[in-house]
């Protein structure tokens, strides 16, 4: 195990090589690289693979560690498939990627069209500050033209090779394959079981947003069953909704807790909110960014090539090299992203020295939480003023308010996105969706779930699901759903170390180095344990809990409930009514 050990860092350090080549410079010839390199890949890891099945009686082992790596080694995803459509694989899968990241649109402004419009910052920057519903419309229509309709196809087959690997790892369809790193026999009623908790605060939540956003646009431009169009939450998913805080602001008047301008006066760069965000996590005791890091990351869009602007993380297996790559914005939404992201480097630094195999979060979500935990702490009021980034702080109601407002648009709004994503896909991989109704089910969820609806009629040459990034990088995101819960269980669990006498939502654990210690202790573990042992380290509990989120917002449902007295809350939904059926 030891020497395969070595084999896999190197093998995964020429994949990863590969990869960060092509996503921070997409040219032809990098993408051929990329897929000499992964095909390369995956004929070793087979090769790997069915050495490992000859130990086929691994469950016997006396030593728990070599039992679990053998265990985890025993699943090899899509390059169990035989050479030729591994290939294939690889080809539809890189060839989706490109279009997304290469995706441009063109839109009529001031008077003439403008064309070379890219997602990031182009077409973002319009959703997330234009209030003009018409060219919000057409902006949200044409991404999905350019980045989502051409991969219908290259899907349907990606789908059917997909499941094709599924079985031959010995699953039944590629659902349950990607269930397996969860490791939650239960896990689907579970996440269900989690929505139905959240659901009902949802719902006001929603109702909230949409009364103020029909008295910004006017009862017109709302759909009579209840939904809120898709177009105009400030998100070209409606995912989050941060950016249209000052439609809804509970107090419009008082200073804003978006410290976006503040940022960009005081001359803040990609550069210095990555420092910030170090600073963060060195004051914690957890450990500082390496060289290779500093020299090494993409902070900043360049301007000289294409590439993959969406942000991500990268770990190089080789235990020195760990780099994040993004187009970073100087606003509070990418301060935020920065620590997501250093959270996904930090997890790497600290379970760099366990073998490859648990080189992982204790599970998917708990990788996905660790940045957003700290900055749990980092937006609030407080904690911003410390870092002048807010003047003139005082603690009263209203502020509590508004900075509940700015996380619930944050936090809550995402909920019902981050579940769908993967909701919609397992029925897809299943079968329990149709293949001539992916769009449909798509939009099914989206109006069930979210209560948004489509602003122009959809059919089934569209394919919604495939302007959001992680359907054609083949990102798993129902992690993001449980990191969103978990986060507030471990911010409560060092809150209590922290500051045991503070409300959860002002809490901030700056600078406390025993809340560190309790951080860095199960990071470090990786996924070397079942993830319920790591979540009682963390919390005391085995469980992921939907309470902590909800008690976050105490104060936030107890304003809701007054301001929606007069409200229907929920909504009709019959997705008949939003589809063509010309395909
Ligand atoms: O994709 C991400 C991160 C990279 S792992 C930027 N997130 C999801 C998204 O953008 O859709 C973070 C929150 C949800
Ligand atoms: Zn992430």
């Amino acid at each position: 195990m030891n020497k395969l050990n070595d084999v896999l860092e190197k093998l995964n350090t020429a994949q990863v090589n590969a990869s960060w080549i092509f996503n921070t410079n997409i040219t032809n010839y990098n993408e051929e690289q990329l897929l000499k390199e992964t095909s390369k890949y995956n004929k070793e890891q087979k090769a790997i693979w069915q050495e490992i099945q000859k130990f086929s009686n691994y469950k016997q082992y006396q030593d728990p560690a070599l039992r679990r790596q053998l265990e985890k080694l025993s699943v090899l995803g899509i390059a169990a498939l035989d050479s030729n459509e591994s290939q294939k694989f690889i080809n539809i899968s890189t060839e989706m990627e490109r279009i997304y990241s290469s995706a441009s649109v063109c839109l009529p402004r001031n008077g003439s069209l403008k064309c070379g419009l890219e997602l990031e910052p182009d077409l973002s920057n319009i959703m997330a500050t234009s209030r003009d519903y018409n060219l919000l419309r057409e902006t949200w229509l044409r991404w999905r033209d350019s980045a989502g309709r051409p991969i219908r196809n290259l899907y349907l087959e990606y789908i059917r090779l997909g499941n094709k690997a599924a079985i031959k790892n010995g699953f039944k369809t590629l659902d349950d394959l990607w269930l397996f790193p969860w490791e939650t026999p239960d896990f689907k009623q579970q996440i269900e079981q989690l929505w139905q908790e959240v659901m009902p605060y949802y719902q006001k939540f929603h109702a909230y947003v949409r009364m103020k956003l029909r008295k910004f646009y006017g009862a017109e431009r709302m759909p009579n069953d209840g939904t809120i169009p898709a177009h105009i939450l400030g998100n070209m998913w409606a995912q989050s909704w941060t950016n249209i805080f000052d439609v809804v602001a509970p107090y419009p008047g008082k200073k804003s807790l978006d410290v976006s301008e503040t940022m960009r006066a005081q001359n803040y760069t990609a550069l210095r909110m990555v420092q910030l965000s170090d600073k963060f996590f060195t004051d914690l005791g957890l450990i500082p960014m390496p060289g290779p890091f500093w020299r090494e990351s993409m902070i900043n869009k360049p301007t000289d090539r294409k590439v993959v602007c969406h942000a991500s993380a990268w770990d190089f297996y080789n235990r020195k090299d760990f780099r994040i790559k993004m187009c970073t914005n100087v606003n509070m939404e990418d301060l935020i992203t920065v620590h997501h992201e250093m959270g996904h480097i930090q997890y790497y630094l600290q379970y760099k020295n366990q073998p490859v195999t648990f080189r992982e979060g204790a599970n998917p979500g708990f990788h996905e939480a660790i940045g957003d935990l700290l900055a749990l702490s980092v937006s609030t009021p407080k904690h911003l003023s410390k870092i002048n980034l807010l003047s003139d702080y005082e603690e009263d109601h209203e502020l509590t308010l508004n900075h509940q407002m700015q996380m619930a648009l944050q936090k809550v709004s995402f909920l019902p996105f981050g579940y769908l994503m993967d909701a919609w896909r397992w029925d897809l991989f299943s079968g329990k969706a149709s293949k001539n109704e992916m769009n449909r089910h798509w939009w099914m969820y989206r109006l069930k779930l979210q209560g948004v609806s489509p602003p122009v009629k959809r059919n089934e040459t569209d394919f919604d699901a495939g302007a959001k990034f992680h359907v054609p990088a083949s990102v798993e995101y129902i992690r993001y759903f449980v990191s969103f819960i978990i986060q507030f269980q471990f911010h409560k669990s060092l809150c209590d170390i922290a500051q045991p006498n503070v409300p959860l939502h002002q809490c901030d654990i700056d600078g406390n180095q025993e809340a560190g210690q309790r951080l860095a202790k199960a990071l470090a573990l990786g996924s070397s344990q079942e993830w319920p042992k790591t979540m009682e380290m963390m919390t005391g509990s085995r469980n992921m809990s939907a309470k902590p989120l909800i008690e976050y917002f105490n104060p936030l449902w107890k304003y809701i409930d007054e301001q929606i007295k007069n409200e229907n809350v929920g909504w009709n939904f019959n997705v008949n009514q939003y589809m063509e059926n010309n395909l």
